[in-house]
């Protein structure tokens, strides 16, 4: 049998209804007789093993190499299709989405969607049990029907990861670096809009004229007559800005945060102790910024927050998403991006030991491995930490460090910082957990920032071109010699979790998206009223941008 490649091989093993880890194709790629021991894995692999692993190809090739006869008797292979192929257990469900006021991917407004309980359109199949710390493979015959994935056609690459890269060290020098940074990179993107002075330059100025500054947000506050007064920061000092109550630009007086760049315009006071505001001017996204998409039909599935660990982790959800993606109605979906959350961990929340399925953080990452070991081996992996996960709780968060990427080695996944870009066949995706999100979900009102809605939360953070702009709040910041968390180029999907609400839209062409979570509610959660949405995958088409929410639970 002539074998050309890694990708032959996975597209013969998958014929034969088994996935493979990438390691264990390597190994088959590289050995003396390819074709032989390829043969003699199919003989030897374990009817019911899910994945061939090098293990399995270690054996096979022990046997090749000691001329076994029978092992390879199988050279003639057919190309009849496995056995293995059976029923979906889950419907598709296109355009579901989980939870009210999704968005459809035009970005127009849909009414609510029905609640996960009354959608008729999408179904659950019965599942099986959850894997063991060893195992993981008792479960129904559902693969075969997706045909294998040509790793040649496959295009990831990462940008703006600090892994190992941190030079912080947490002293005032450093925060005066990163802020310094924050204002001449998100500054340069506002300074062709105002003709900017510097602010100490502007108290100089003869009163009455027309004045501009770029600079950090140092503090809002309204004035006893209803007014507001906010006070910009540059690298010379401060100036205050007067918005006044009936302005138009009073409206945005209540999206603010503190730290995030802004450039101003205005008439100075007649003192030039003040300026009065004409004109607001946030970096944001242009609008007539058009994404890119990938060349051929393939998708992404974007999910976060799987609290492998927690009592209330949904194992029948994710088996049913697992069992999904081996089917043909999930042929397409050749990428899974994880932010964050991969585990609930320890100490996290006060009380939240009360909570846990497993105790040992390091035992949470081997069961968590288990679960990963269920999505089909070809597919390529990209993974961000959240606040739960074993990794600095500040921000930027570097990339698991070795003993956990030695954990979780199934399929070999990129693990990347948080924040990351990570871009698949041209369409580039910024990943970020989403702690911020709490923080502006928080301070700005309703209608801006809800968690009923948080994708919107999600156009504040592209317009202020930030993912997490306030300093000293809940969002913990790790001061580094360059702000990674600002948002330089615009992303075409921007995909975030933390919130544990499924929600998702555009904002000025870029695709936002807050995946759901694979955790049922905590009693935290109870006490506020947080109602998740778990257990959904949405899955975006890289050729369209176009979104559908399949649903597990
Ligand atoms: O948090 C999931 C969501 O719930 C996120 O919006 C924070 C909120 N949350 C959950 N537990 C707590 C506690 N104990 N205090 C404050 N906020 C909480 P995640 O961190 O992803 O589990
Ligand atoms: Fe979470
Ligand atoms: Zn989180």
């Amino acid at each position: 049998m002539p074998l050309e490649g890694p990708a032959r091989i996975v597209r013969e093993l998958t014929s034969h209804g088994y996935n493979a880890e990438r390691e264990a194709v390597t190994l088959l790629a590289g050995a003396d007789r390819p074709g032989a021991v390829l043969e003699g894995v199919i003989e030897t692999v374990p009817d019911d093993a899910l994945v061939v692993t090098t293990e399995h190809v270690r054996t096979a090739m022990g046997t090749v190499e000691a001329g076994n006869e029978a092992a390879v008797r199988a050279a003639n292979v057919t190309e009849t299709q496995s056995q293995r192929n059976s029923e979906p257990t889950i419907e598709s469900s296109s355009e579901s989405a989980g939870n009210a006021g999704i968005e459809t991917t035009s970005g127009t407004e849909t009414t609510p969607a029905p609640s996960p309980d009354e959608d008729p359109s999408v179904s659950t199949g019965d599942r099986t049990p959850v894997p063991t710390q060893g195992g993981g493979e008792d479960r129904p015959e559902t693969r075969g029907a997706r045909k294998p994935i040509d790793p040649s056609k496959q295009a990831v690459a990462i940008a703006n990861d600090m892994t190992g890269e941190s030079t912080g060290t947490g002293e005032y020098k450093d925060f005066v670096a990163v802020f310094r940074d924050r204002l001449e990179r998100l500054g340069s993107k506002l300074k062709g809009r105002v003709n900017h002075r510097p602010a100490t330059s502007i108290q100089s100025m003869p009163g009455g004229g027309e004045v501009g500054m770029v600079g950090l947000v140092n503090d809002v506050r309204s004035t006893a007559s209803g007014h507001w007064l906010i006070e910009l920061e540059d690298a010379t000092g401060t100036f205050p800005w007067l918005v006044m109550k009936d302005r138009e630009y009073a409206d945005l007086v209540d999206e603010l945060l503190c730290d995030e760049v802004l450039a101003m315009e205005g008439t100075l006071a007649d003192d030039s102790g003040i300026a009065f505001v004409d004109s607001m001017y946030f970096p944001d996204v242009p609008r007539t910024h058009e994404p890119s998409t990938a060349d051929r039909h393939v998708q992404a599935a974007l999910i976060s927050d799987v609290h492998v660990g927690s009592q209330e982790f949904m194992a029948d959800a994710w088996n049913a998403f697992t069992d999904w993606l081996h089917t043909e109605a999930a042929q397409h979906v050749e990428y899974l991006l994880i932010a964050g959350d991969m585990v609930e961990g320890v100490g996290v929340y006060p009380n939240q030991d009360e909570e846990l399925e497993v105790v040992d953080i390091y035992d949470q990452y081997e069961v968590f491995n288990e679960y990963l070991k269920q999505v089909p081996g070809d597919l390529e992996i990209v993974m961000i930490p959240g606040n739960h996960d074993a990794v600095r709780l500040a921000e930027p968060q570097p990339g698991f460090d070795e003993r956990l990427r030695g954990i979780m080695d199934a399929h070999d996944p990129r693990i990347v910082s948080n924040p990351s870009t990570v871009t698949l066949e041209g369409v580039s995706v910024l990943l970020y957990h989403g702690v911020s999100l709490d923080e502006v979900i928080a301070e700005l009102p309703a209608e801006k920032a809800s968690y009923d809605e948080p994708h919107r939360a999600m156009y504040q953070l592209l317009k202020k071109r930030h993912v997490a702009p306030q300093f000293g709040g809940h969002t913990r910041l790790a001061p580094e010699e360059r702000d990674y968390l600002i948002i330089d180029e615009v992303p075409d999907i921007f995909h975030t979790g933390h919130v544990h609400k499924l929600g998702f839209g555009k904002y000025h062409n870029v695709l936002a998206i807050n995946s759901g979570c694979w955790q049922a509610q905590t009693d935290f959660q109870k006490s506020v009223n947080i109602d998740p949405d778990a257990g959904y995958a949405p899955i975006v088409d890289l050729d369209t941008l176009d979104v559908t929410v399949q649903k597990f639970s």
